[in-house]
This record gives structure tokens, sequence and C-alpha cells, in this order.
């Protein structure tokens, strides 16, 4: 059995210790400095970095003041995530570096006078620790027992540690919690996966479709640079929003959606596009396969259909499925991004991915055009050895189009009462907040208590570190080297991170980490460097550059080697099994799947209940900011937005104080006020994602605001690809005394 591991919030041992050791970073850090300085001149110099602040990863230039202390950072002009504007969570990125509640040391947990906390430890000590916890684990159950959960460029280095010492199971929440579902629709319907960034050609386009994808809010800043400017040169923007986005103020229809309809309106889409006859033959018939079965799948869809569910009129559907033929093939439905619904978020995606064939807007200008990445060999290394099972062993004979491992199957593999074939005794968590980021909070505390070893790597003492045996520190993006960045766009490119400013106390990067405990573990030979510029510059000779060229450009652009979009009457191949845009999935036929998307009734809210919809704030990213200094200046609470009708049934008015309770009885933890607005739909209520932190170490986010995580416990799985729906959860207020 395994001892209960108690949530360490923070006793006052735990701030004795961490007081003393913060007082012993202070001289490190001057020492540190010194050291440092002695390299580049911060003052008259500029380096190159890329942001980690979200993963749309904009390349950036650091800027200093007369000390040399970092002071800004302005985008780079040659990067097209960024177009040289960094959004406003890039700009102060700063804050995460100057936090004063960093972590700075490692730590580990020990129990004193009966309580468990915190004791700040070497490098020498951490690394031993991790050493022997992972030697111990691979001896007891195997090195598959050992799982990752990452998210961000620290998760590149663990997850090279992992594959070296035995295990595959390595898995983030950018997929069975974000983009999986949208991956999955896309790769059945074009036999591709979108990526990212999308391949969509916004800055072209004449008519852009938002479904949710609330832009201007979700800040990913080059997709909101090219809306802005195609909006400029004329564009249309439709959006399906249950709540008044800021991308439905720019809007030339607003379609304020029931929630959880969506599908229905997809639908009576495509019967307007076909039935009026105006979708693009000439793609449909080169290109695609099952038209016909579409055709009369479709045949009941009518807007009147739609309008019984979704409350929106027909008419206003036959306008705006008009205005999107008017456009095609300069006409895209945006594939969306977080996409995890209501579980049928797969079919949803795949409805998208059809109205996008309708439009024939495939390789075409102002459609989505064909991307391209760099390719750079991984830096030599001895094979991996070939684990004995990996992460498609806990699915379970479920979810049979997962492309990529599921964190909500890891967690229910860490729980021995489950009794999983294959059990997951240890967690390394790296970059990602488990306990605000997953639904189900309960579930996850249960295999939290359960593995027997728990690591986290993290810049911030966030909720996770919180549930972890030892915490290792990582320095932040603006003091670290990392991977090369190879994302995909128009042009192929490669973006270097180099450290703009000494690590602050003893954190150090990923890469560093990973290293010295692998080399503690008889894994030296997967690390054969001193400094990971040796594999930089080792990986940019092979495509003509070099570390030396890139710490002076930043970023570098290749030729094109294929064109960016198809000739109008060019046979398309796709990598799907009938070689054609699958309208009608032959796979998901074959898997006993619907072939093509239906609409299915999902439960709407019981009587004095609301839907819990959720979305950004553009100056804040998930949890990760909250704490932010710079940001919280612009925001440091989320609001419950209220529809003034309901408002008014319950007494309520701006700035009251209210607690929620969801269907389950669960209650949050701290009061949050109420925004009373026109802008949501009087069925739901809306927050940003992110607030209500519980851990006290969070010395500006901590108690501030709503968790919307907490109040997910009715996860809606995916069957198709195991993502979890979060939208079907209903809450009722707690109005708190004044
Ligand atoms: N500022 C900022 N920007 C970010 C991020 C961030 O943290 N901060 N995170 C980035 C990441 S990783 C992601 S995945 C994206 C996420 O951003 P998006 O993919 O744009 O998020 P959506 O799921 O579309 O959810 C938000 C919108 O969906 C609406 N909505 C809720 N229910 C329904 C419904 O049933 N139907 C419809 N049509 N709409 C509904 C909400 O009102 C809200 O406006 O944002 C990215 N950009
Ligand atoms: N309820 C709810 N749940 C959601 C969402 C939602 O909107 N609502 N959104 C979903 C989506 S779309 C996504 S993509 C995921 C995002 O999920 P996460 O990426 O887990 O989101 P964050 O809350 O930002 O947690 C990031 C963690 O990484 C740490 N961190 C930041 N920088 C670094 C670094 O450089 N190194 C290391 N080692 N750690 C670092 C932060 O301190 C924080 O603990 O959440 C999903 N879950
Ligand atoms: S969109 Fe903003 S937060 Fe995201 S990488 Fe770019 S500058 Fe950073
Ligand atoms: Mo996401």
């Amino acid at each position: 059995m395994t001892r209960r591991r108690d949530f360490i919030k923070i006793s006052a041992l735990g701030l004795g210790g961490l007081a003393l050791a913060y007082n012993d970073y202070q001289s490190l850090k001057a020492l540190d400095v010194t050291r440092f300085a002695s390299g580049p001149d911060w003052v008259n110099k500029t380096f190159p970095t890329y942001c980690e602040v979200c993963f749309w990863k904009c390349a950036a230039w650091s800027q200093y003041d007369e000390q040399g202390n970092l002071k800004s950072l302005r985008g780079n002009e040659q990067d097209p995530h960024c177009n040289g504007r960094l959004c406003p969570r890039g700009t102060g990125g700063i804050g995460m570096y100057t936090d004063e509640d960093r972590l700075l040391t490692p730590l580990l947990r020990v129990e004193e006078n009966g309580e468990q906390t915190f004791k700040p430890i070497s490098w020498d000590e951490a690394t031993d620790y991790m050493a022997q916890k992972m030697g111990e684990l691979k001896e007891k159950y195997g090195p598959e027992s050992l799982a990752l959960f990452n998210h961000g460029s620290s998760g590149k280095h663990f997850g090279h540690l992992l594959k070296a010492y035995g295990s595959s199971n390595i898995v983030a929440p950018s997929y069975a919690q974000c983009r999986g579902p949208r991956e999955v629709g896309y790769k059945l319907t074009y036999g591709k996966t979108l990526g990212s960034p999308e391949p969509l050609d916004i800055r072209d386009t004449r008519c852009l479709v938002l479904i949710g994808s609330h832009l201007g809010e979700n800040m990913h800043n080059g997709q909101v640079q090219e809306m802005s400017d195609a909006i400029d040169k004329g564009a249309d923007i439709i959006t399906v929003d249950p709540r008044y986005s800021t991308a439905a103020s720019k809007s030339k229809y607003w379609l304020p959606i029931k929630p959880a309809t969506d599908m229905a309106l997809l639908l009576a889409w495509i019967h307007v596009l076909i039935y009026e006859d105006l979708y693009d033959k000439s793609f449909v018939e080169k290109n695609t396969y099952g038209f016909e079965q579409l055709k009369h799948h479709v045949r009941r869809h009518s807007p009147e259909w739609a309008y019984g569910i979704t409350t929106i009129k027909p008419d206003l559907i036959r306008k705006t499925a008009r205005l999107m033929a008017a456009a095609a093939p300069a006409a895209i439905v945006h594939p969306g991004r977080h996409v995890t619904w209501y579980g049928d978020d797969t079919q949803r995606s795949r409805a998208t991915a059809i109205i996008n064939a309708l439009l024939g807007n495939w390789g075409k200008r102002g459609g989505i055009f064909n991307s391209e990445k760099m390719s750079i060999p991984d830096y030599p290394h001895p094979p991996y050895p070939k684990p004995k099972w990996s992460w498609r062993d806990t699915l379970n004979g479920k979810y049979p189009l997962a492309g990529l491992a599921l964190s909500n199957t890891f967690i229910e593999a860490s729980i021995p009462e489950n009794n999983p074939e294959h059990l997951i005794k240890g967690w390394i968590v790296s970059g990602t907040n488990l306990p605000l980021t997953l639904p189900d909070k309960a579930t996850f505390e249960k295999a939290a208590n359960s593995v027997e070893f728990l690591a986290v790597v993290d810049t911030m003492p966030m909720e996770i570190t919180g549930y972890a045996d030892i915490v290792l520190p990582e320095c932040t993006y603006l003091e670290r080297h990392d991977d090369l960045r190879l994302s995909p766009h128009r042009e192929p490119n490669v973006a270097l991170r180099m450290p703009c400013a000494p690590p602050k106390g003893e954190s150090k990067p990923a890469w560093w980490m990973a290293k010295a405990i692998g080399e503690k573990l008889g894994l030296g030979n997967y690390f054969d460097y001193k400094e990971f510029t040796e594999v930089l510059d080792w990986q940019l000779r092979q495509i003509g550059s070099s570390y030396d060229e890139m710490t002076r450009i930043g970023i570098k652009t290749y030729p094109k080697t294929s064109s960016l979009y198809y000739d109008k009457e060019s046979t398309i191949p796709f990598n799907t099994s009938t070689g054609k845009v699958e309208l009608y999935s032959t796979e998901l036929k074959s898997l006993g799947f619907d072939p093509l998307p239906i609409y299915k009734e999902h439960q709407q809210p019981p009587e004095n209940f609301y839907r819990l919809i959720y979305g950004r704030a553009p100056m804040h990213t998930f949890s990760r900011t909250s704490n932010n200094a710079y940001l919280t200046d612009l925001m440091d609470e989320n609001n419950i937005w209220i529809n003034p009708k309901v408002a008014k049934i319950w007494n309520l008015k701006n700035g009251d104080l209210i607690k929620l309770k969801n269907q389950d009885g669960i209650v949050s933890d701290f009061p949050a006020k109420v925004r009373v607005t026109e802008r949501i739909r009087w069925d739901s209520i809306y927050m940003v994602h992110g607030f209500g932190h519980r851990e006290k170490r969070l010395s500006r986010a901590y108690g501030k605001g709503a968790n919307d995580s907490d109040l997910i416990t009715n996860v809606l799985m995916d069957d198709i690809m195991g993502g979890t729906g979060m939208r079907g959860n209903f809450v009722t207020f707690i109005i708190e005394p004044a």
C-alpha cells in the first residue's frame, strides 16, 4: 500500500523552509548574473527566443534596460506566427521570469512533526532521488509503469529520457482535452491532420465561419492578425456562439445557438449547399467519395428542422450558407481548436470538414493551404529500447481511432482498483497543471494518490506541485535553450530559443535535468553532449545553418518544395482508403461508427440550472498566467456571466458574489463576481478558464475567481477517439451574504 499523499497546501514549516531557501537564491542569483554577464553583453544585445506563454510559439527578441536587466520582448518581424507583434500575453511573458513566487530550488516531500511538507534540497540530491525512484519502478514493475504527462517544450526533454529508460507512455492534454477530435475528424475526411498552426488562409479569405472558436479572445496571434486583415479587406465573418464573443462583435452574422446543438446547424448548412446547388461541383466530382450518400442523408435536415433544435431562424441559416457559397473557394469553416465539448466531437469536426469540402477550399487561396515544415534528424543517440506495452494498451479496446495517448486512460490505468491490465505506478508531470486541466477531479485525485512516485517539473508552485513527492524547478523559457521550433507554415522555417537572461535561483532547464537524471541511471550515451548548444548546432548544420547564425537571426525561412495552392481543376491525392475526400467515411463504417455525421440530442439543463461554458480571455493563458504580475494588472479574476433575465429571477446584480454548485453537488471554492450581460444566452453561464486557484503559494492568484474545472464532473466521452467532452455540466447559484 502506498501511503496517502496529502495535498501540501503549505504549512508554517514549509513556508519557513522556502523562505530560507529563497535567501540562498538571492546570493546565488548575484553569482549567476556575474557568471553569465561575462558572456553576452546584455545591455547592447538582443537574443532570440520563441514564446511559451501559449503554444502558438511566436518568435521574439529580448530587450534590456541600462543595467542589463531583461526588460521587454518584441516580436520577430520575420516570423509568420507573429509578424513582429506579440499578443498581450507574449509581451507580459516577462512576468513569468520576474514572478517572486517562482520555484527556485528542488523540493522534497518530507514528514516533520507528523505533517507533510516540502524541504529544499540540492540538485545532486534531487537527481539522485529521481534516479533511485526510477530505478526502483523499473525493477519492480518494468519501465513502462512510468508515465510522463507533459505540455510544452520541457516535455520533449523528459520524453527523450523516458524513451531511453524504456517507456513510451507519454501524454499531453492538447489531445484528449483539446484538439484530438478535430485531428481525427480531418484525418478521416482528408487523410491528414491539421496540426498547429492550422493551415488556414485566413488573410485571403472572403468568408470565415467560426463555430465557437472565439478568435480575439482566443489570441492565437497570427490567426487573429489575419482575421483582422481579412475584415479590413471586406471579408465576412459568421460566428456561431451562445455568447456574443469578440469575434461575434466583428461579424456580419452572429448565430446565438443553443449550446450543444451545433451538429443540427452544420447538417442544415450541408442541406442548403447541396439542395440549393451551391456546392463546388467540380471539386466534389473529382475529389470526393460518398456525395450521393451524403445528399440522401441530409435530405430532411432542412433549416426548418434545425430551427426547432438550434433556435436559429431558417432564413438566417439559408443566408449564411449562401454567403459561404458565394465566397467559395475563398471561404473557410474554421475547424476549431479546443473541440472537446459534447462527446460527439469527432463527428462535429467531420461535419465542418465536409462543409469545407463542399466549398472546395482544400488547397485554394483563401481556403486551406498546403503547409510545409522543416524536418531535422534527431541528434545521434542509441536506439530506444522497445517497451513491452504502450499507451495503446491502456485503451482497453476502446477509442479505436485515438491517434495519440489519452490523459484520461493514463489516469484510469493509475488506479489499482480498476484492475488495469497494465498498471501505471509513477508519474513525471512537466508543464501541465493537471488538477485544473483535467475534468473529473475526484478520479484524478484518486490516481494521484495511488501512484508510488510523482515528480513535478514546473516553474511555479501550481496546484499540481501540491501532489508531488519531488518538485524540480525549471527556469522559464526566457532563461534556457530548448529544441528548435519546426512548426508548419506557408513556408518551412526554423526558430531558435536561447537564454535571454540568467536562470533565477537554482532553476534549471529541462534538458539539463533530463541529462543529469539520465546519466545517473546509466543512460549517459543518450545524452552525449555537454551543452544543449552542441545538439542545436549539429541539427542546424544538417540544414545549412548553424547555432551561431541562428543567434543572430532567430528564425530562418526555407524555400517551399511544393506549391501553396492546387490548380482549380486538379485531382488531388488524399491519403484515405478511397484516395478521395471521404464525405462518407469508409473507416468509420468499418469500425461500426456512423459513416456520416448524425445529430444526437444532448441533455439540457434541469430547472434552475444553467449550462457551464468557458473560454479564454485575451490577456491570460489557462491557469499558467493567473499569477503573472503584468497580466493580473490587466485582469486578476474571472466573472460569472449571467443573462439579465436570469439575474432578475435570482435577484442578482453586477458585482454580487456567488458560488456555483453543479449537478453533482460540487460547490466552487471561492465566491466570484457576477457580470450581468446580454452577451450570454439565458440558458448558460460563462467564465474564463484558469482562475480560482487554491494554492496559497500563488500570492496574486490565490482565491481569485472561480475554477471551472472543479465543476466539470460529468465527462462526455468521444467513443471514436477518447476525447473528454467538458460542456455537459450544469450549475446553479449559491448567493453569498453581502
Ligand atoms: N488568450 C488565450 N488564447 C488562447 C489560449 C489561452 O489560454 N488564452 N489557449 C489556446 C488553446 S490551447 C486553445 S485550444 C484555444 C481554444 O480556443 P477556441 O478553440 O476558440 O475555444 P472554443 O472551444 O471554441 O470555446 C470558446 C467559445 O465557445 C463558445 N461555446 C460554448 N459552448 C458552445 C456551443 O455549444 N456551441 C458553440 N458554437 N459555441 C460554444 C463559448 O461561448 C466561447 O466563446 O485557444 C488558444 N488561444
Ligand atoms: N476546465 C477546463 N479545462 C481545460 C480547458 C478549459 O478551457 N477548461 N482547456 C483545455 C485545453 S484547450 C488545453 S490545451 C489544456 C491546457 O492545459 P495545461 O497546459 O496544463 O494548462 P495550464 O493551466 O496553463 O498549466 C500549465 C502548467 O505548466 C507550468 N509551466 C509554464 N511554463 C512552464 C515551463 O516553461 N516549464 C515547465 N516545466 N512548466 C511550465 C505552469 O506553471 C502550469 O503549472 O487544458 C485543457 N483543460
Ligand atoms: S500568441 Fe501570444 S502568448 Fe501565444 S505564443 Fe504568441 S505571443 Fe506568446
Ligand atoms: Mo488547447
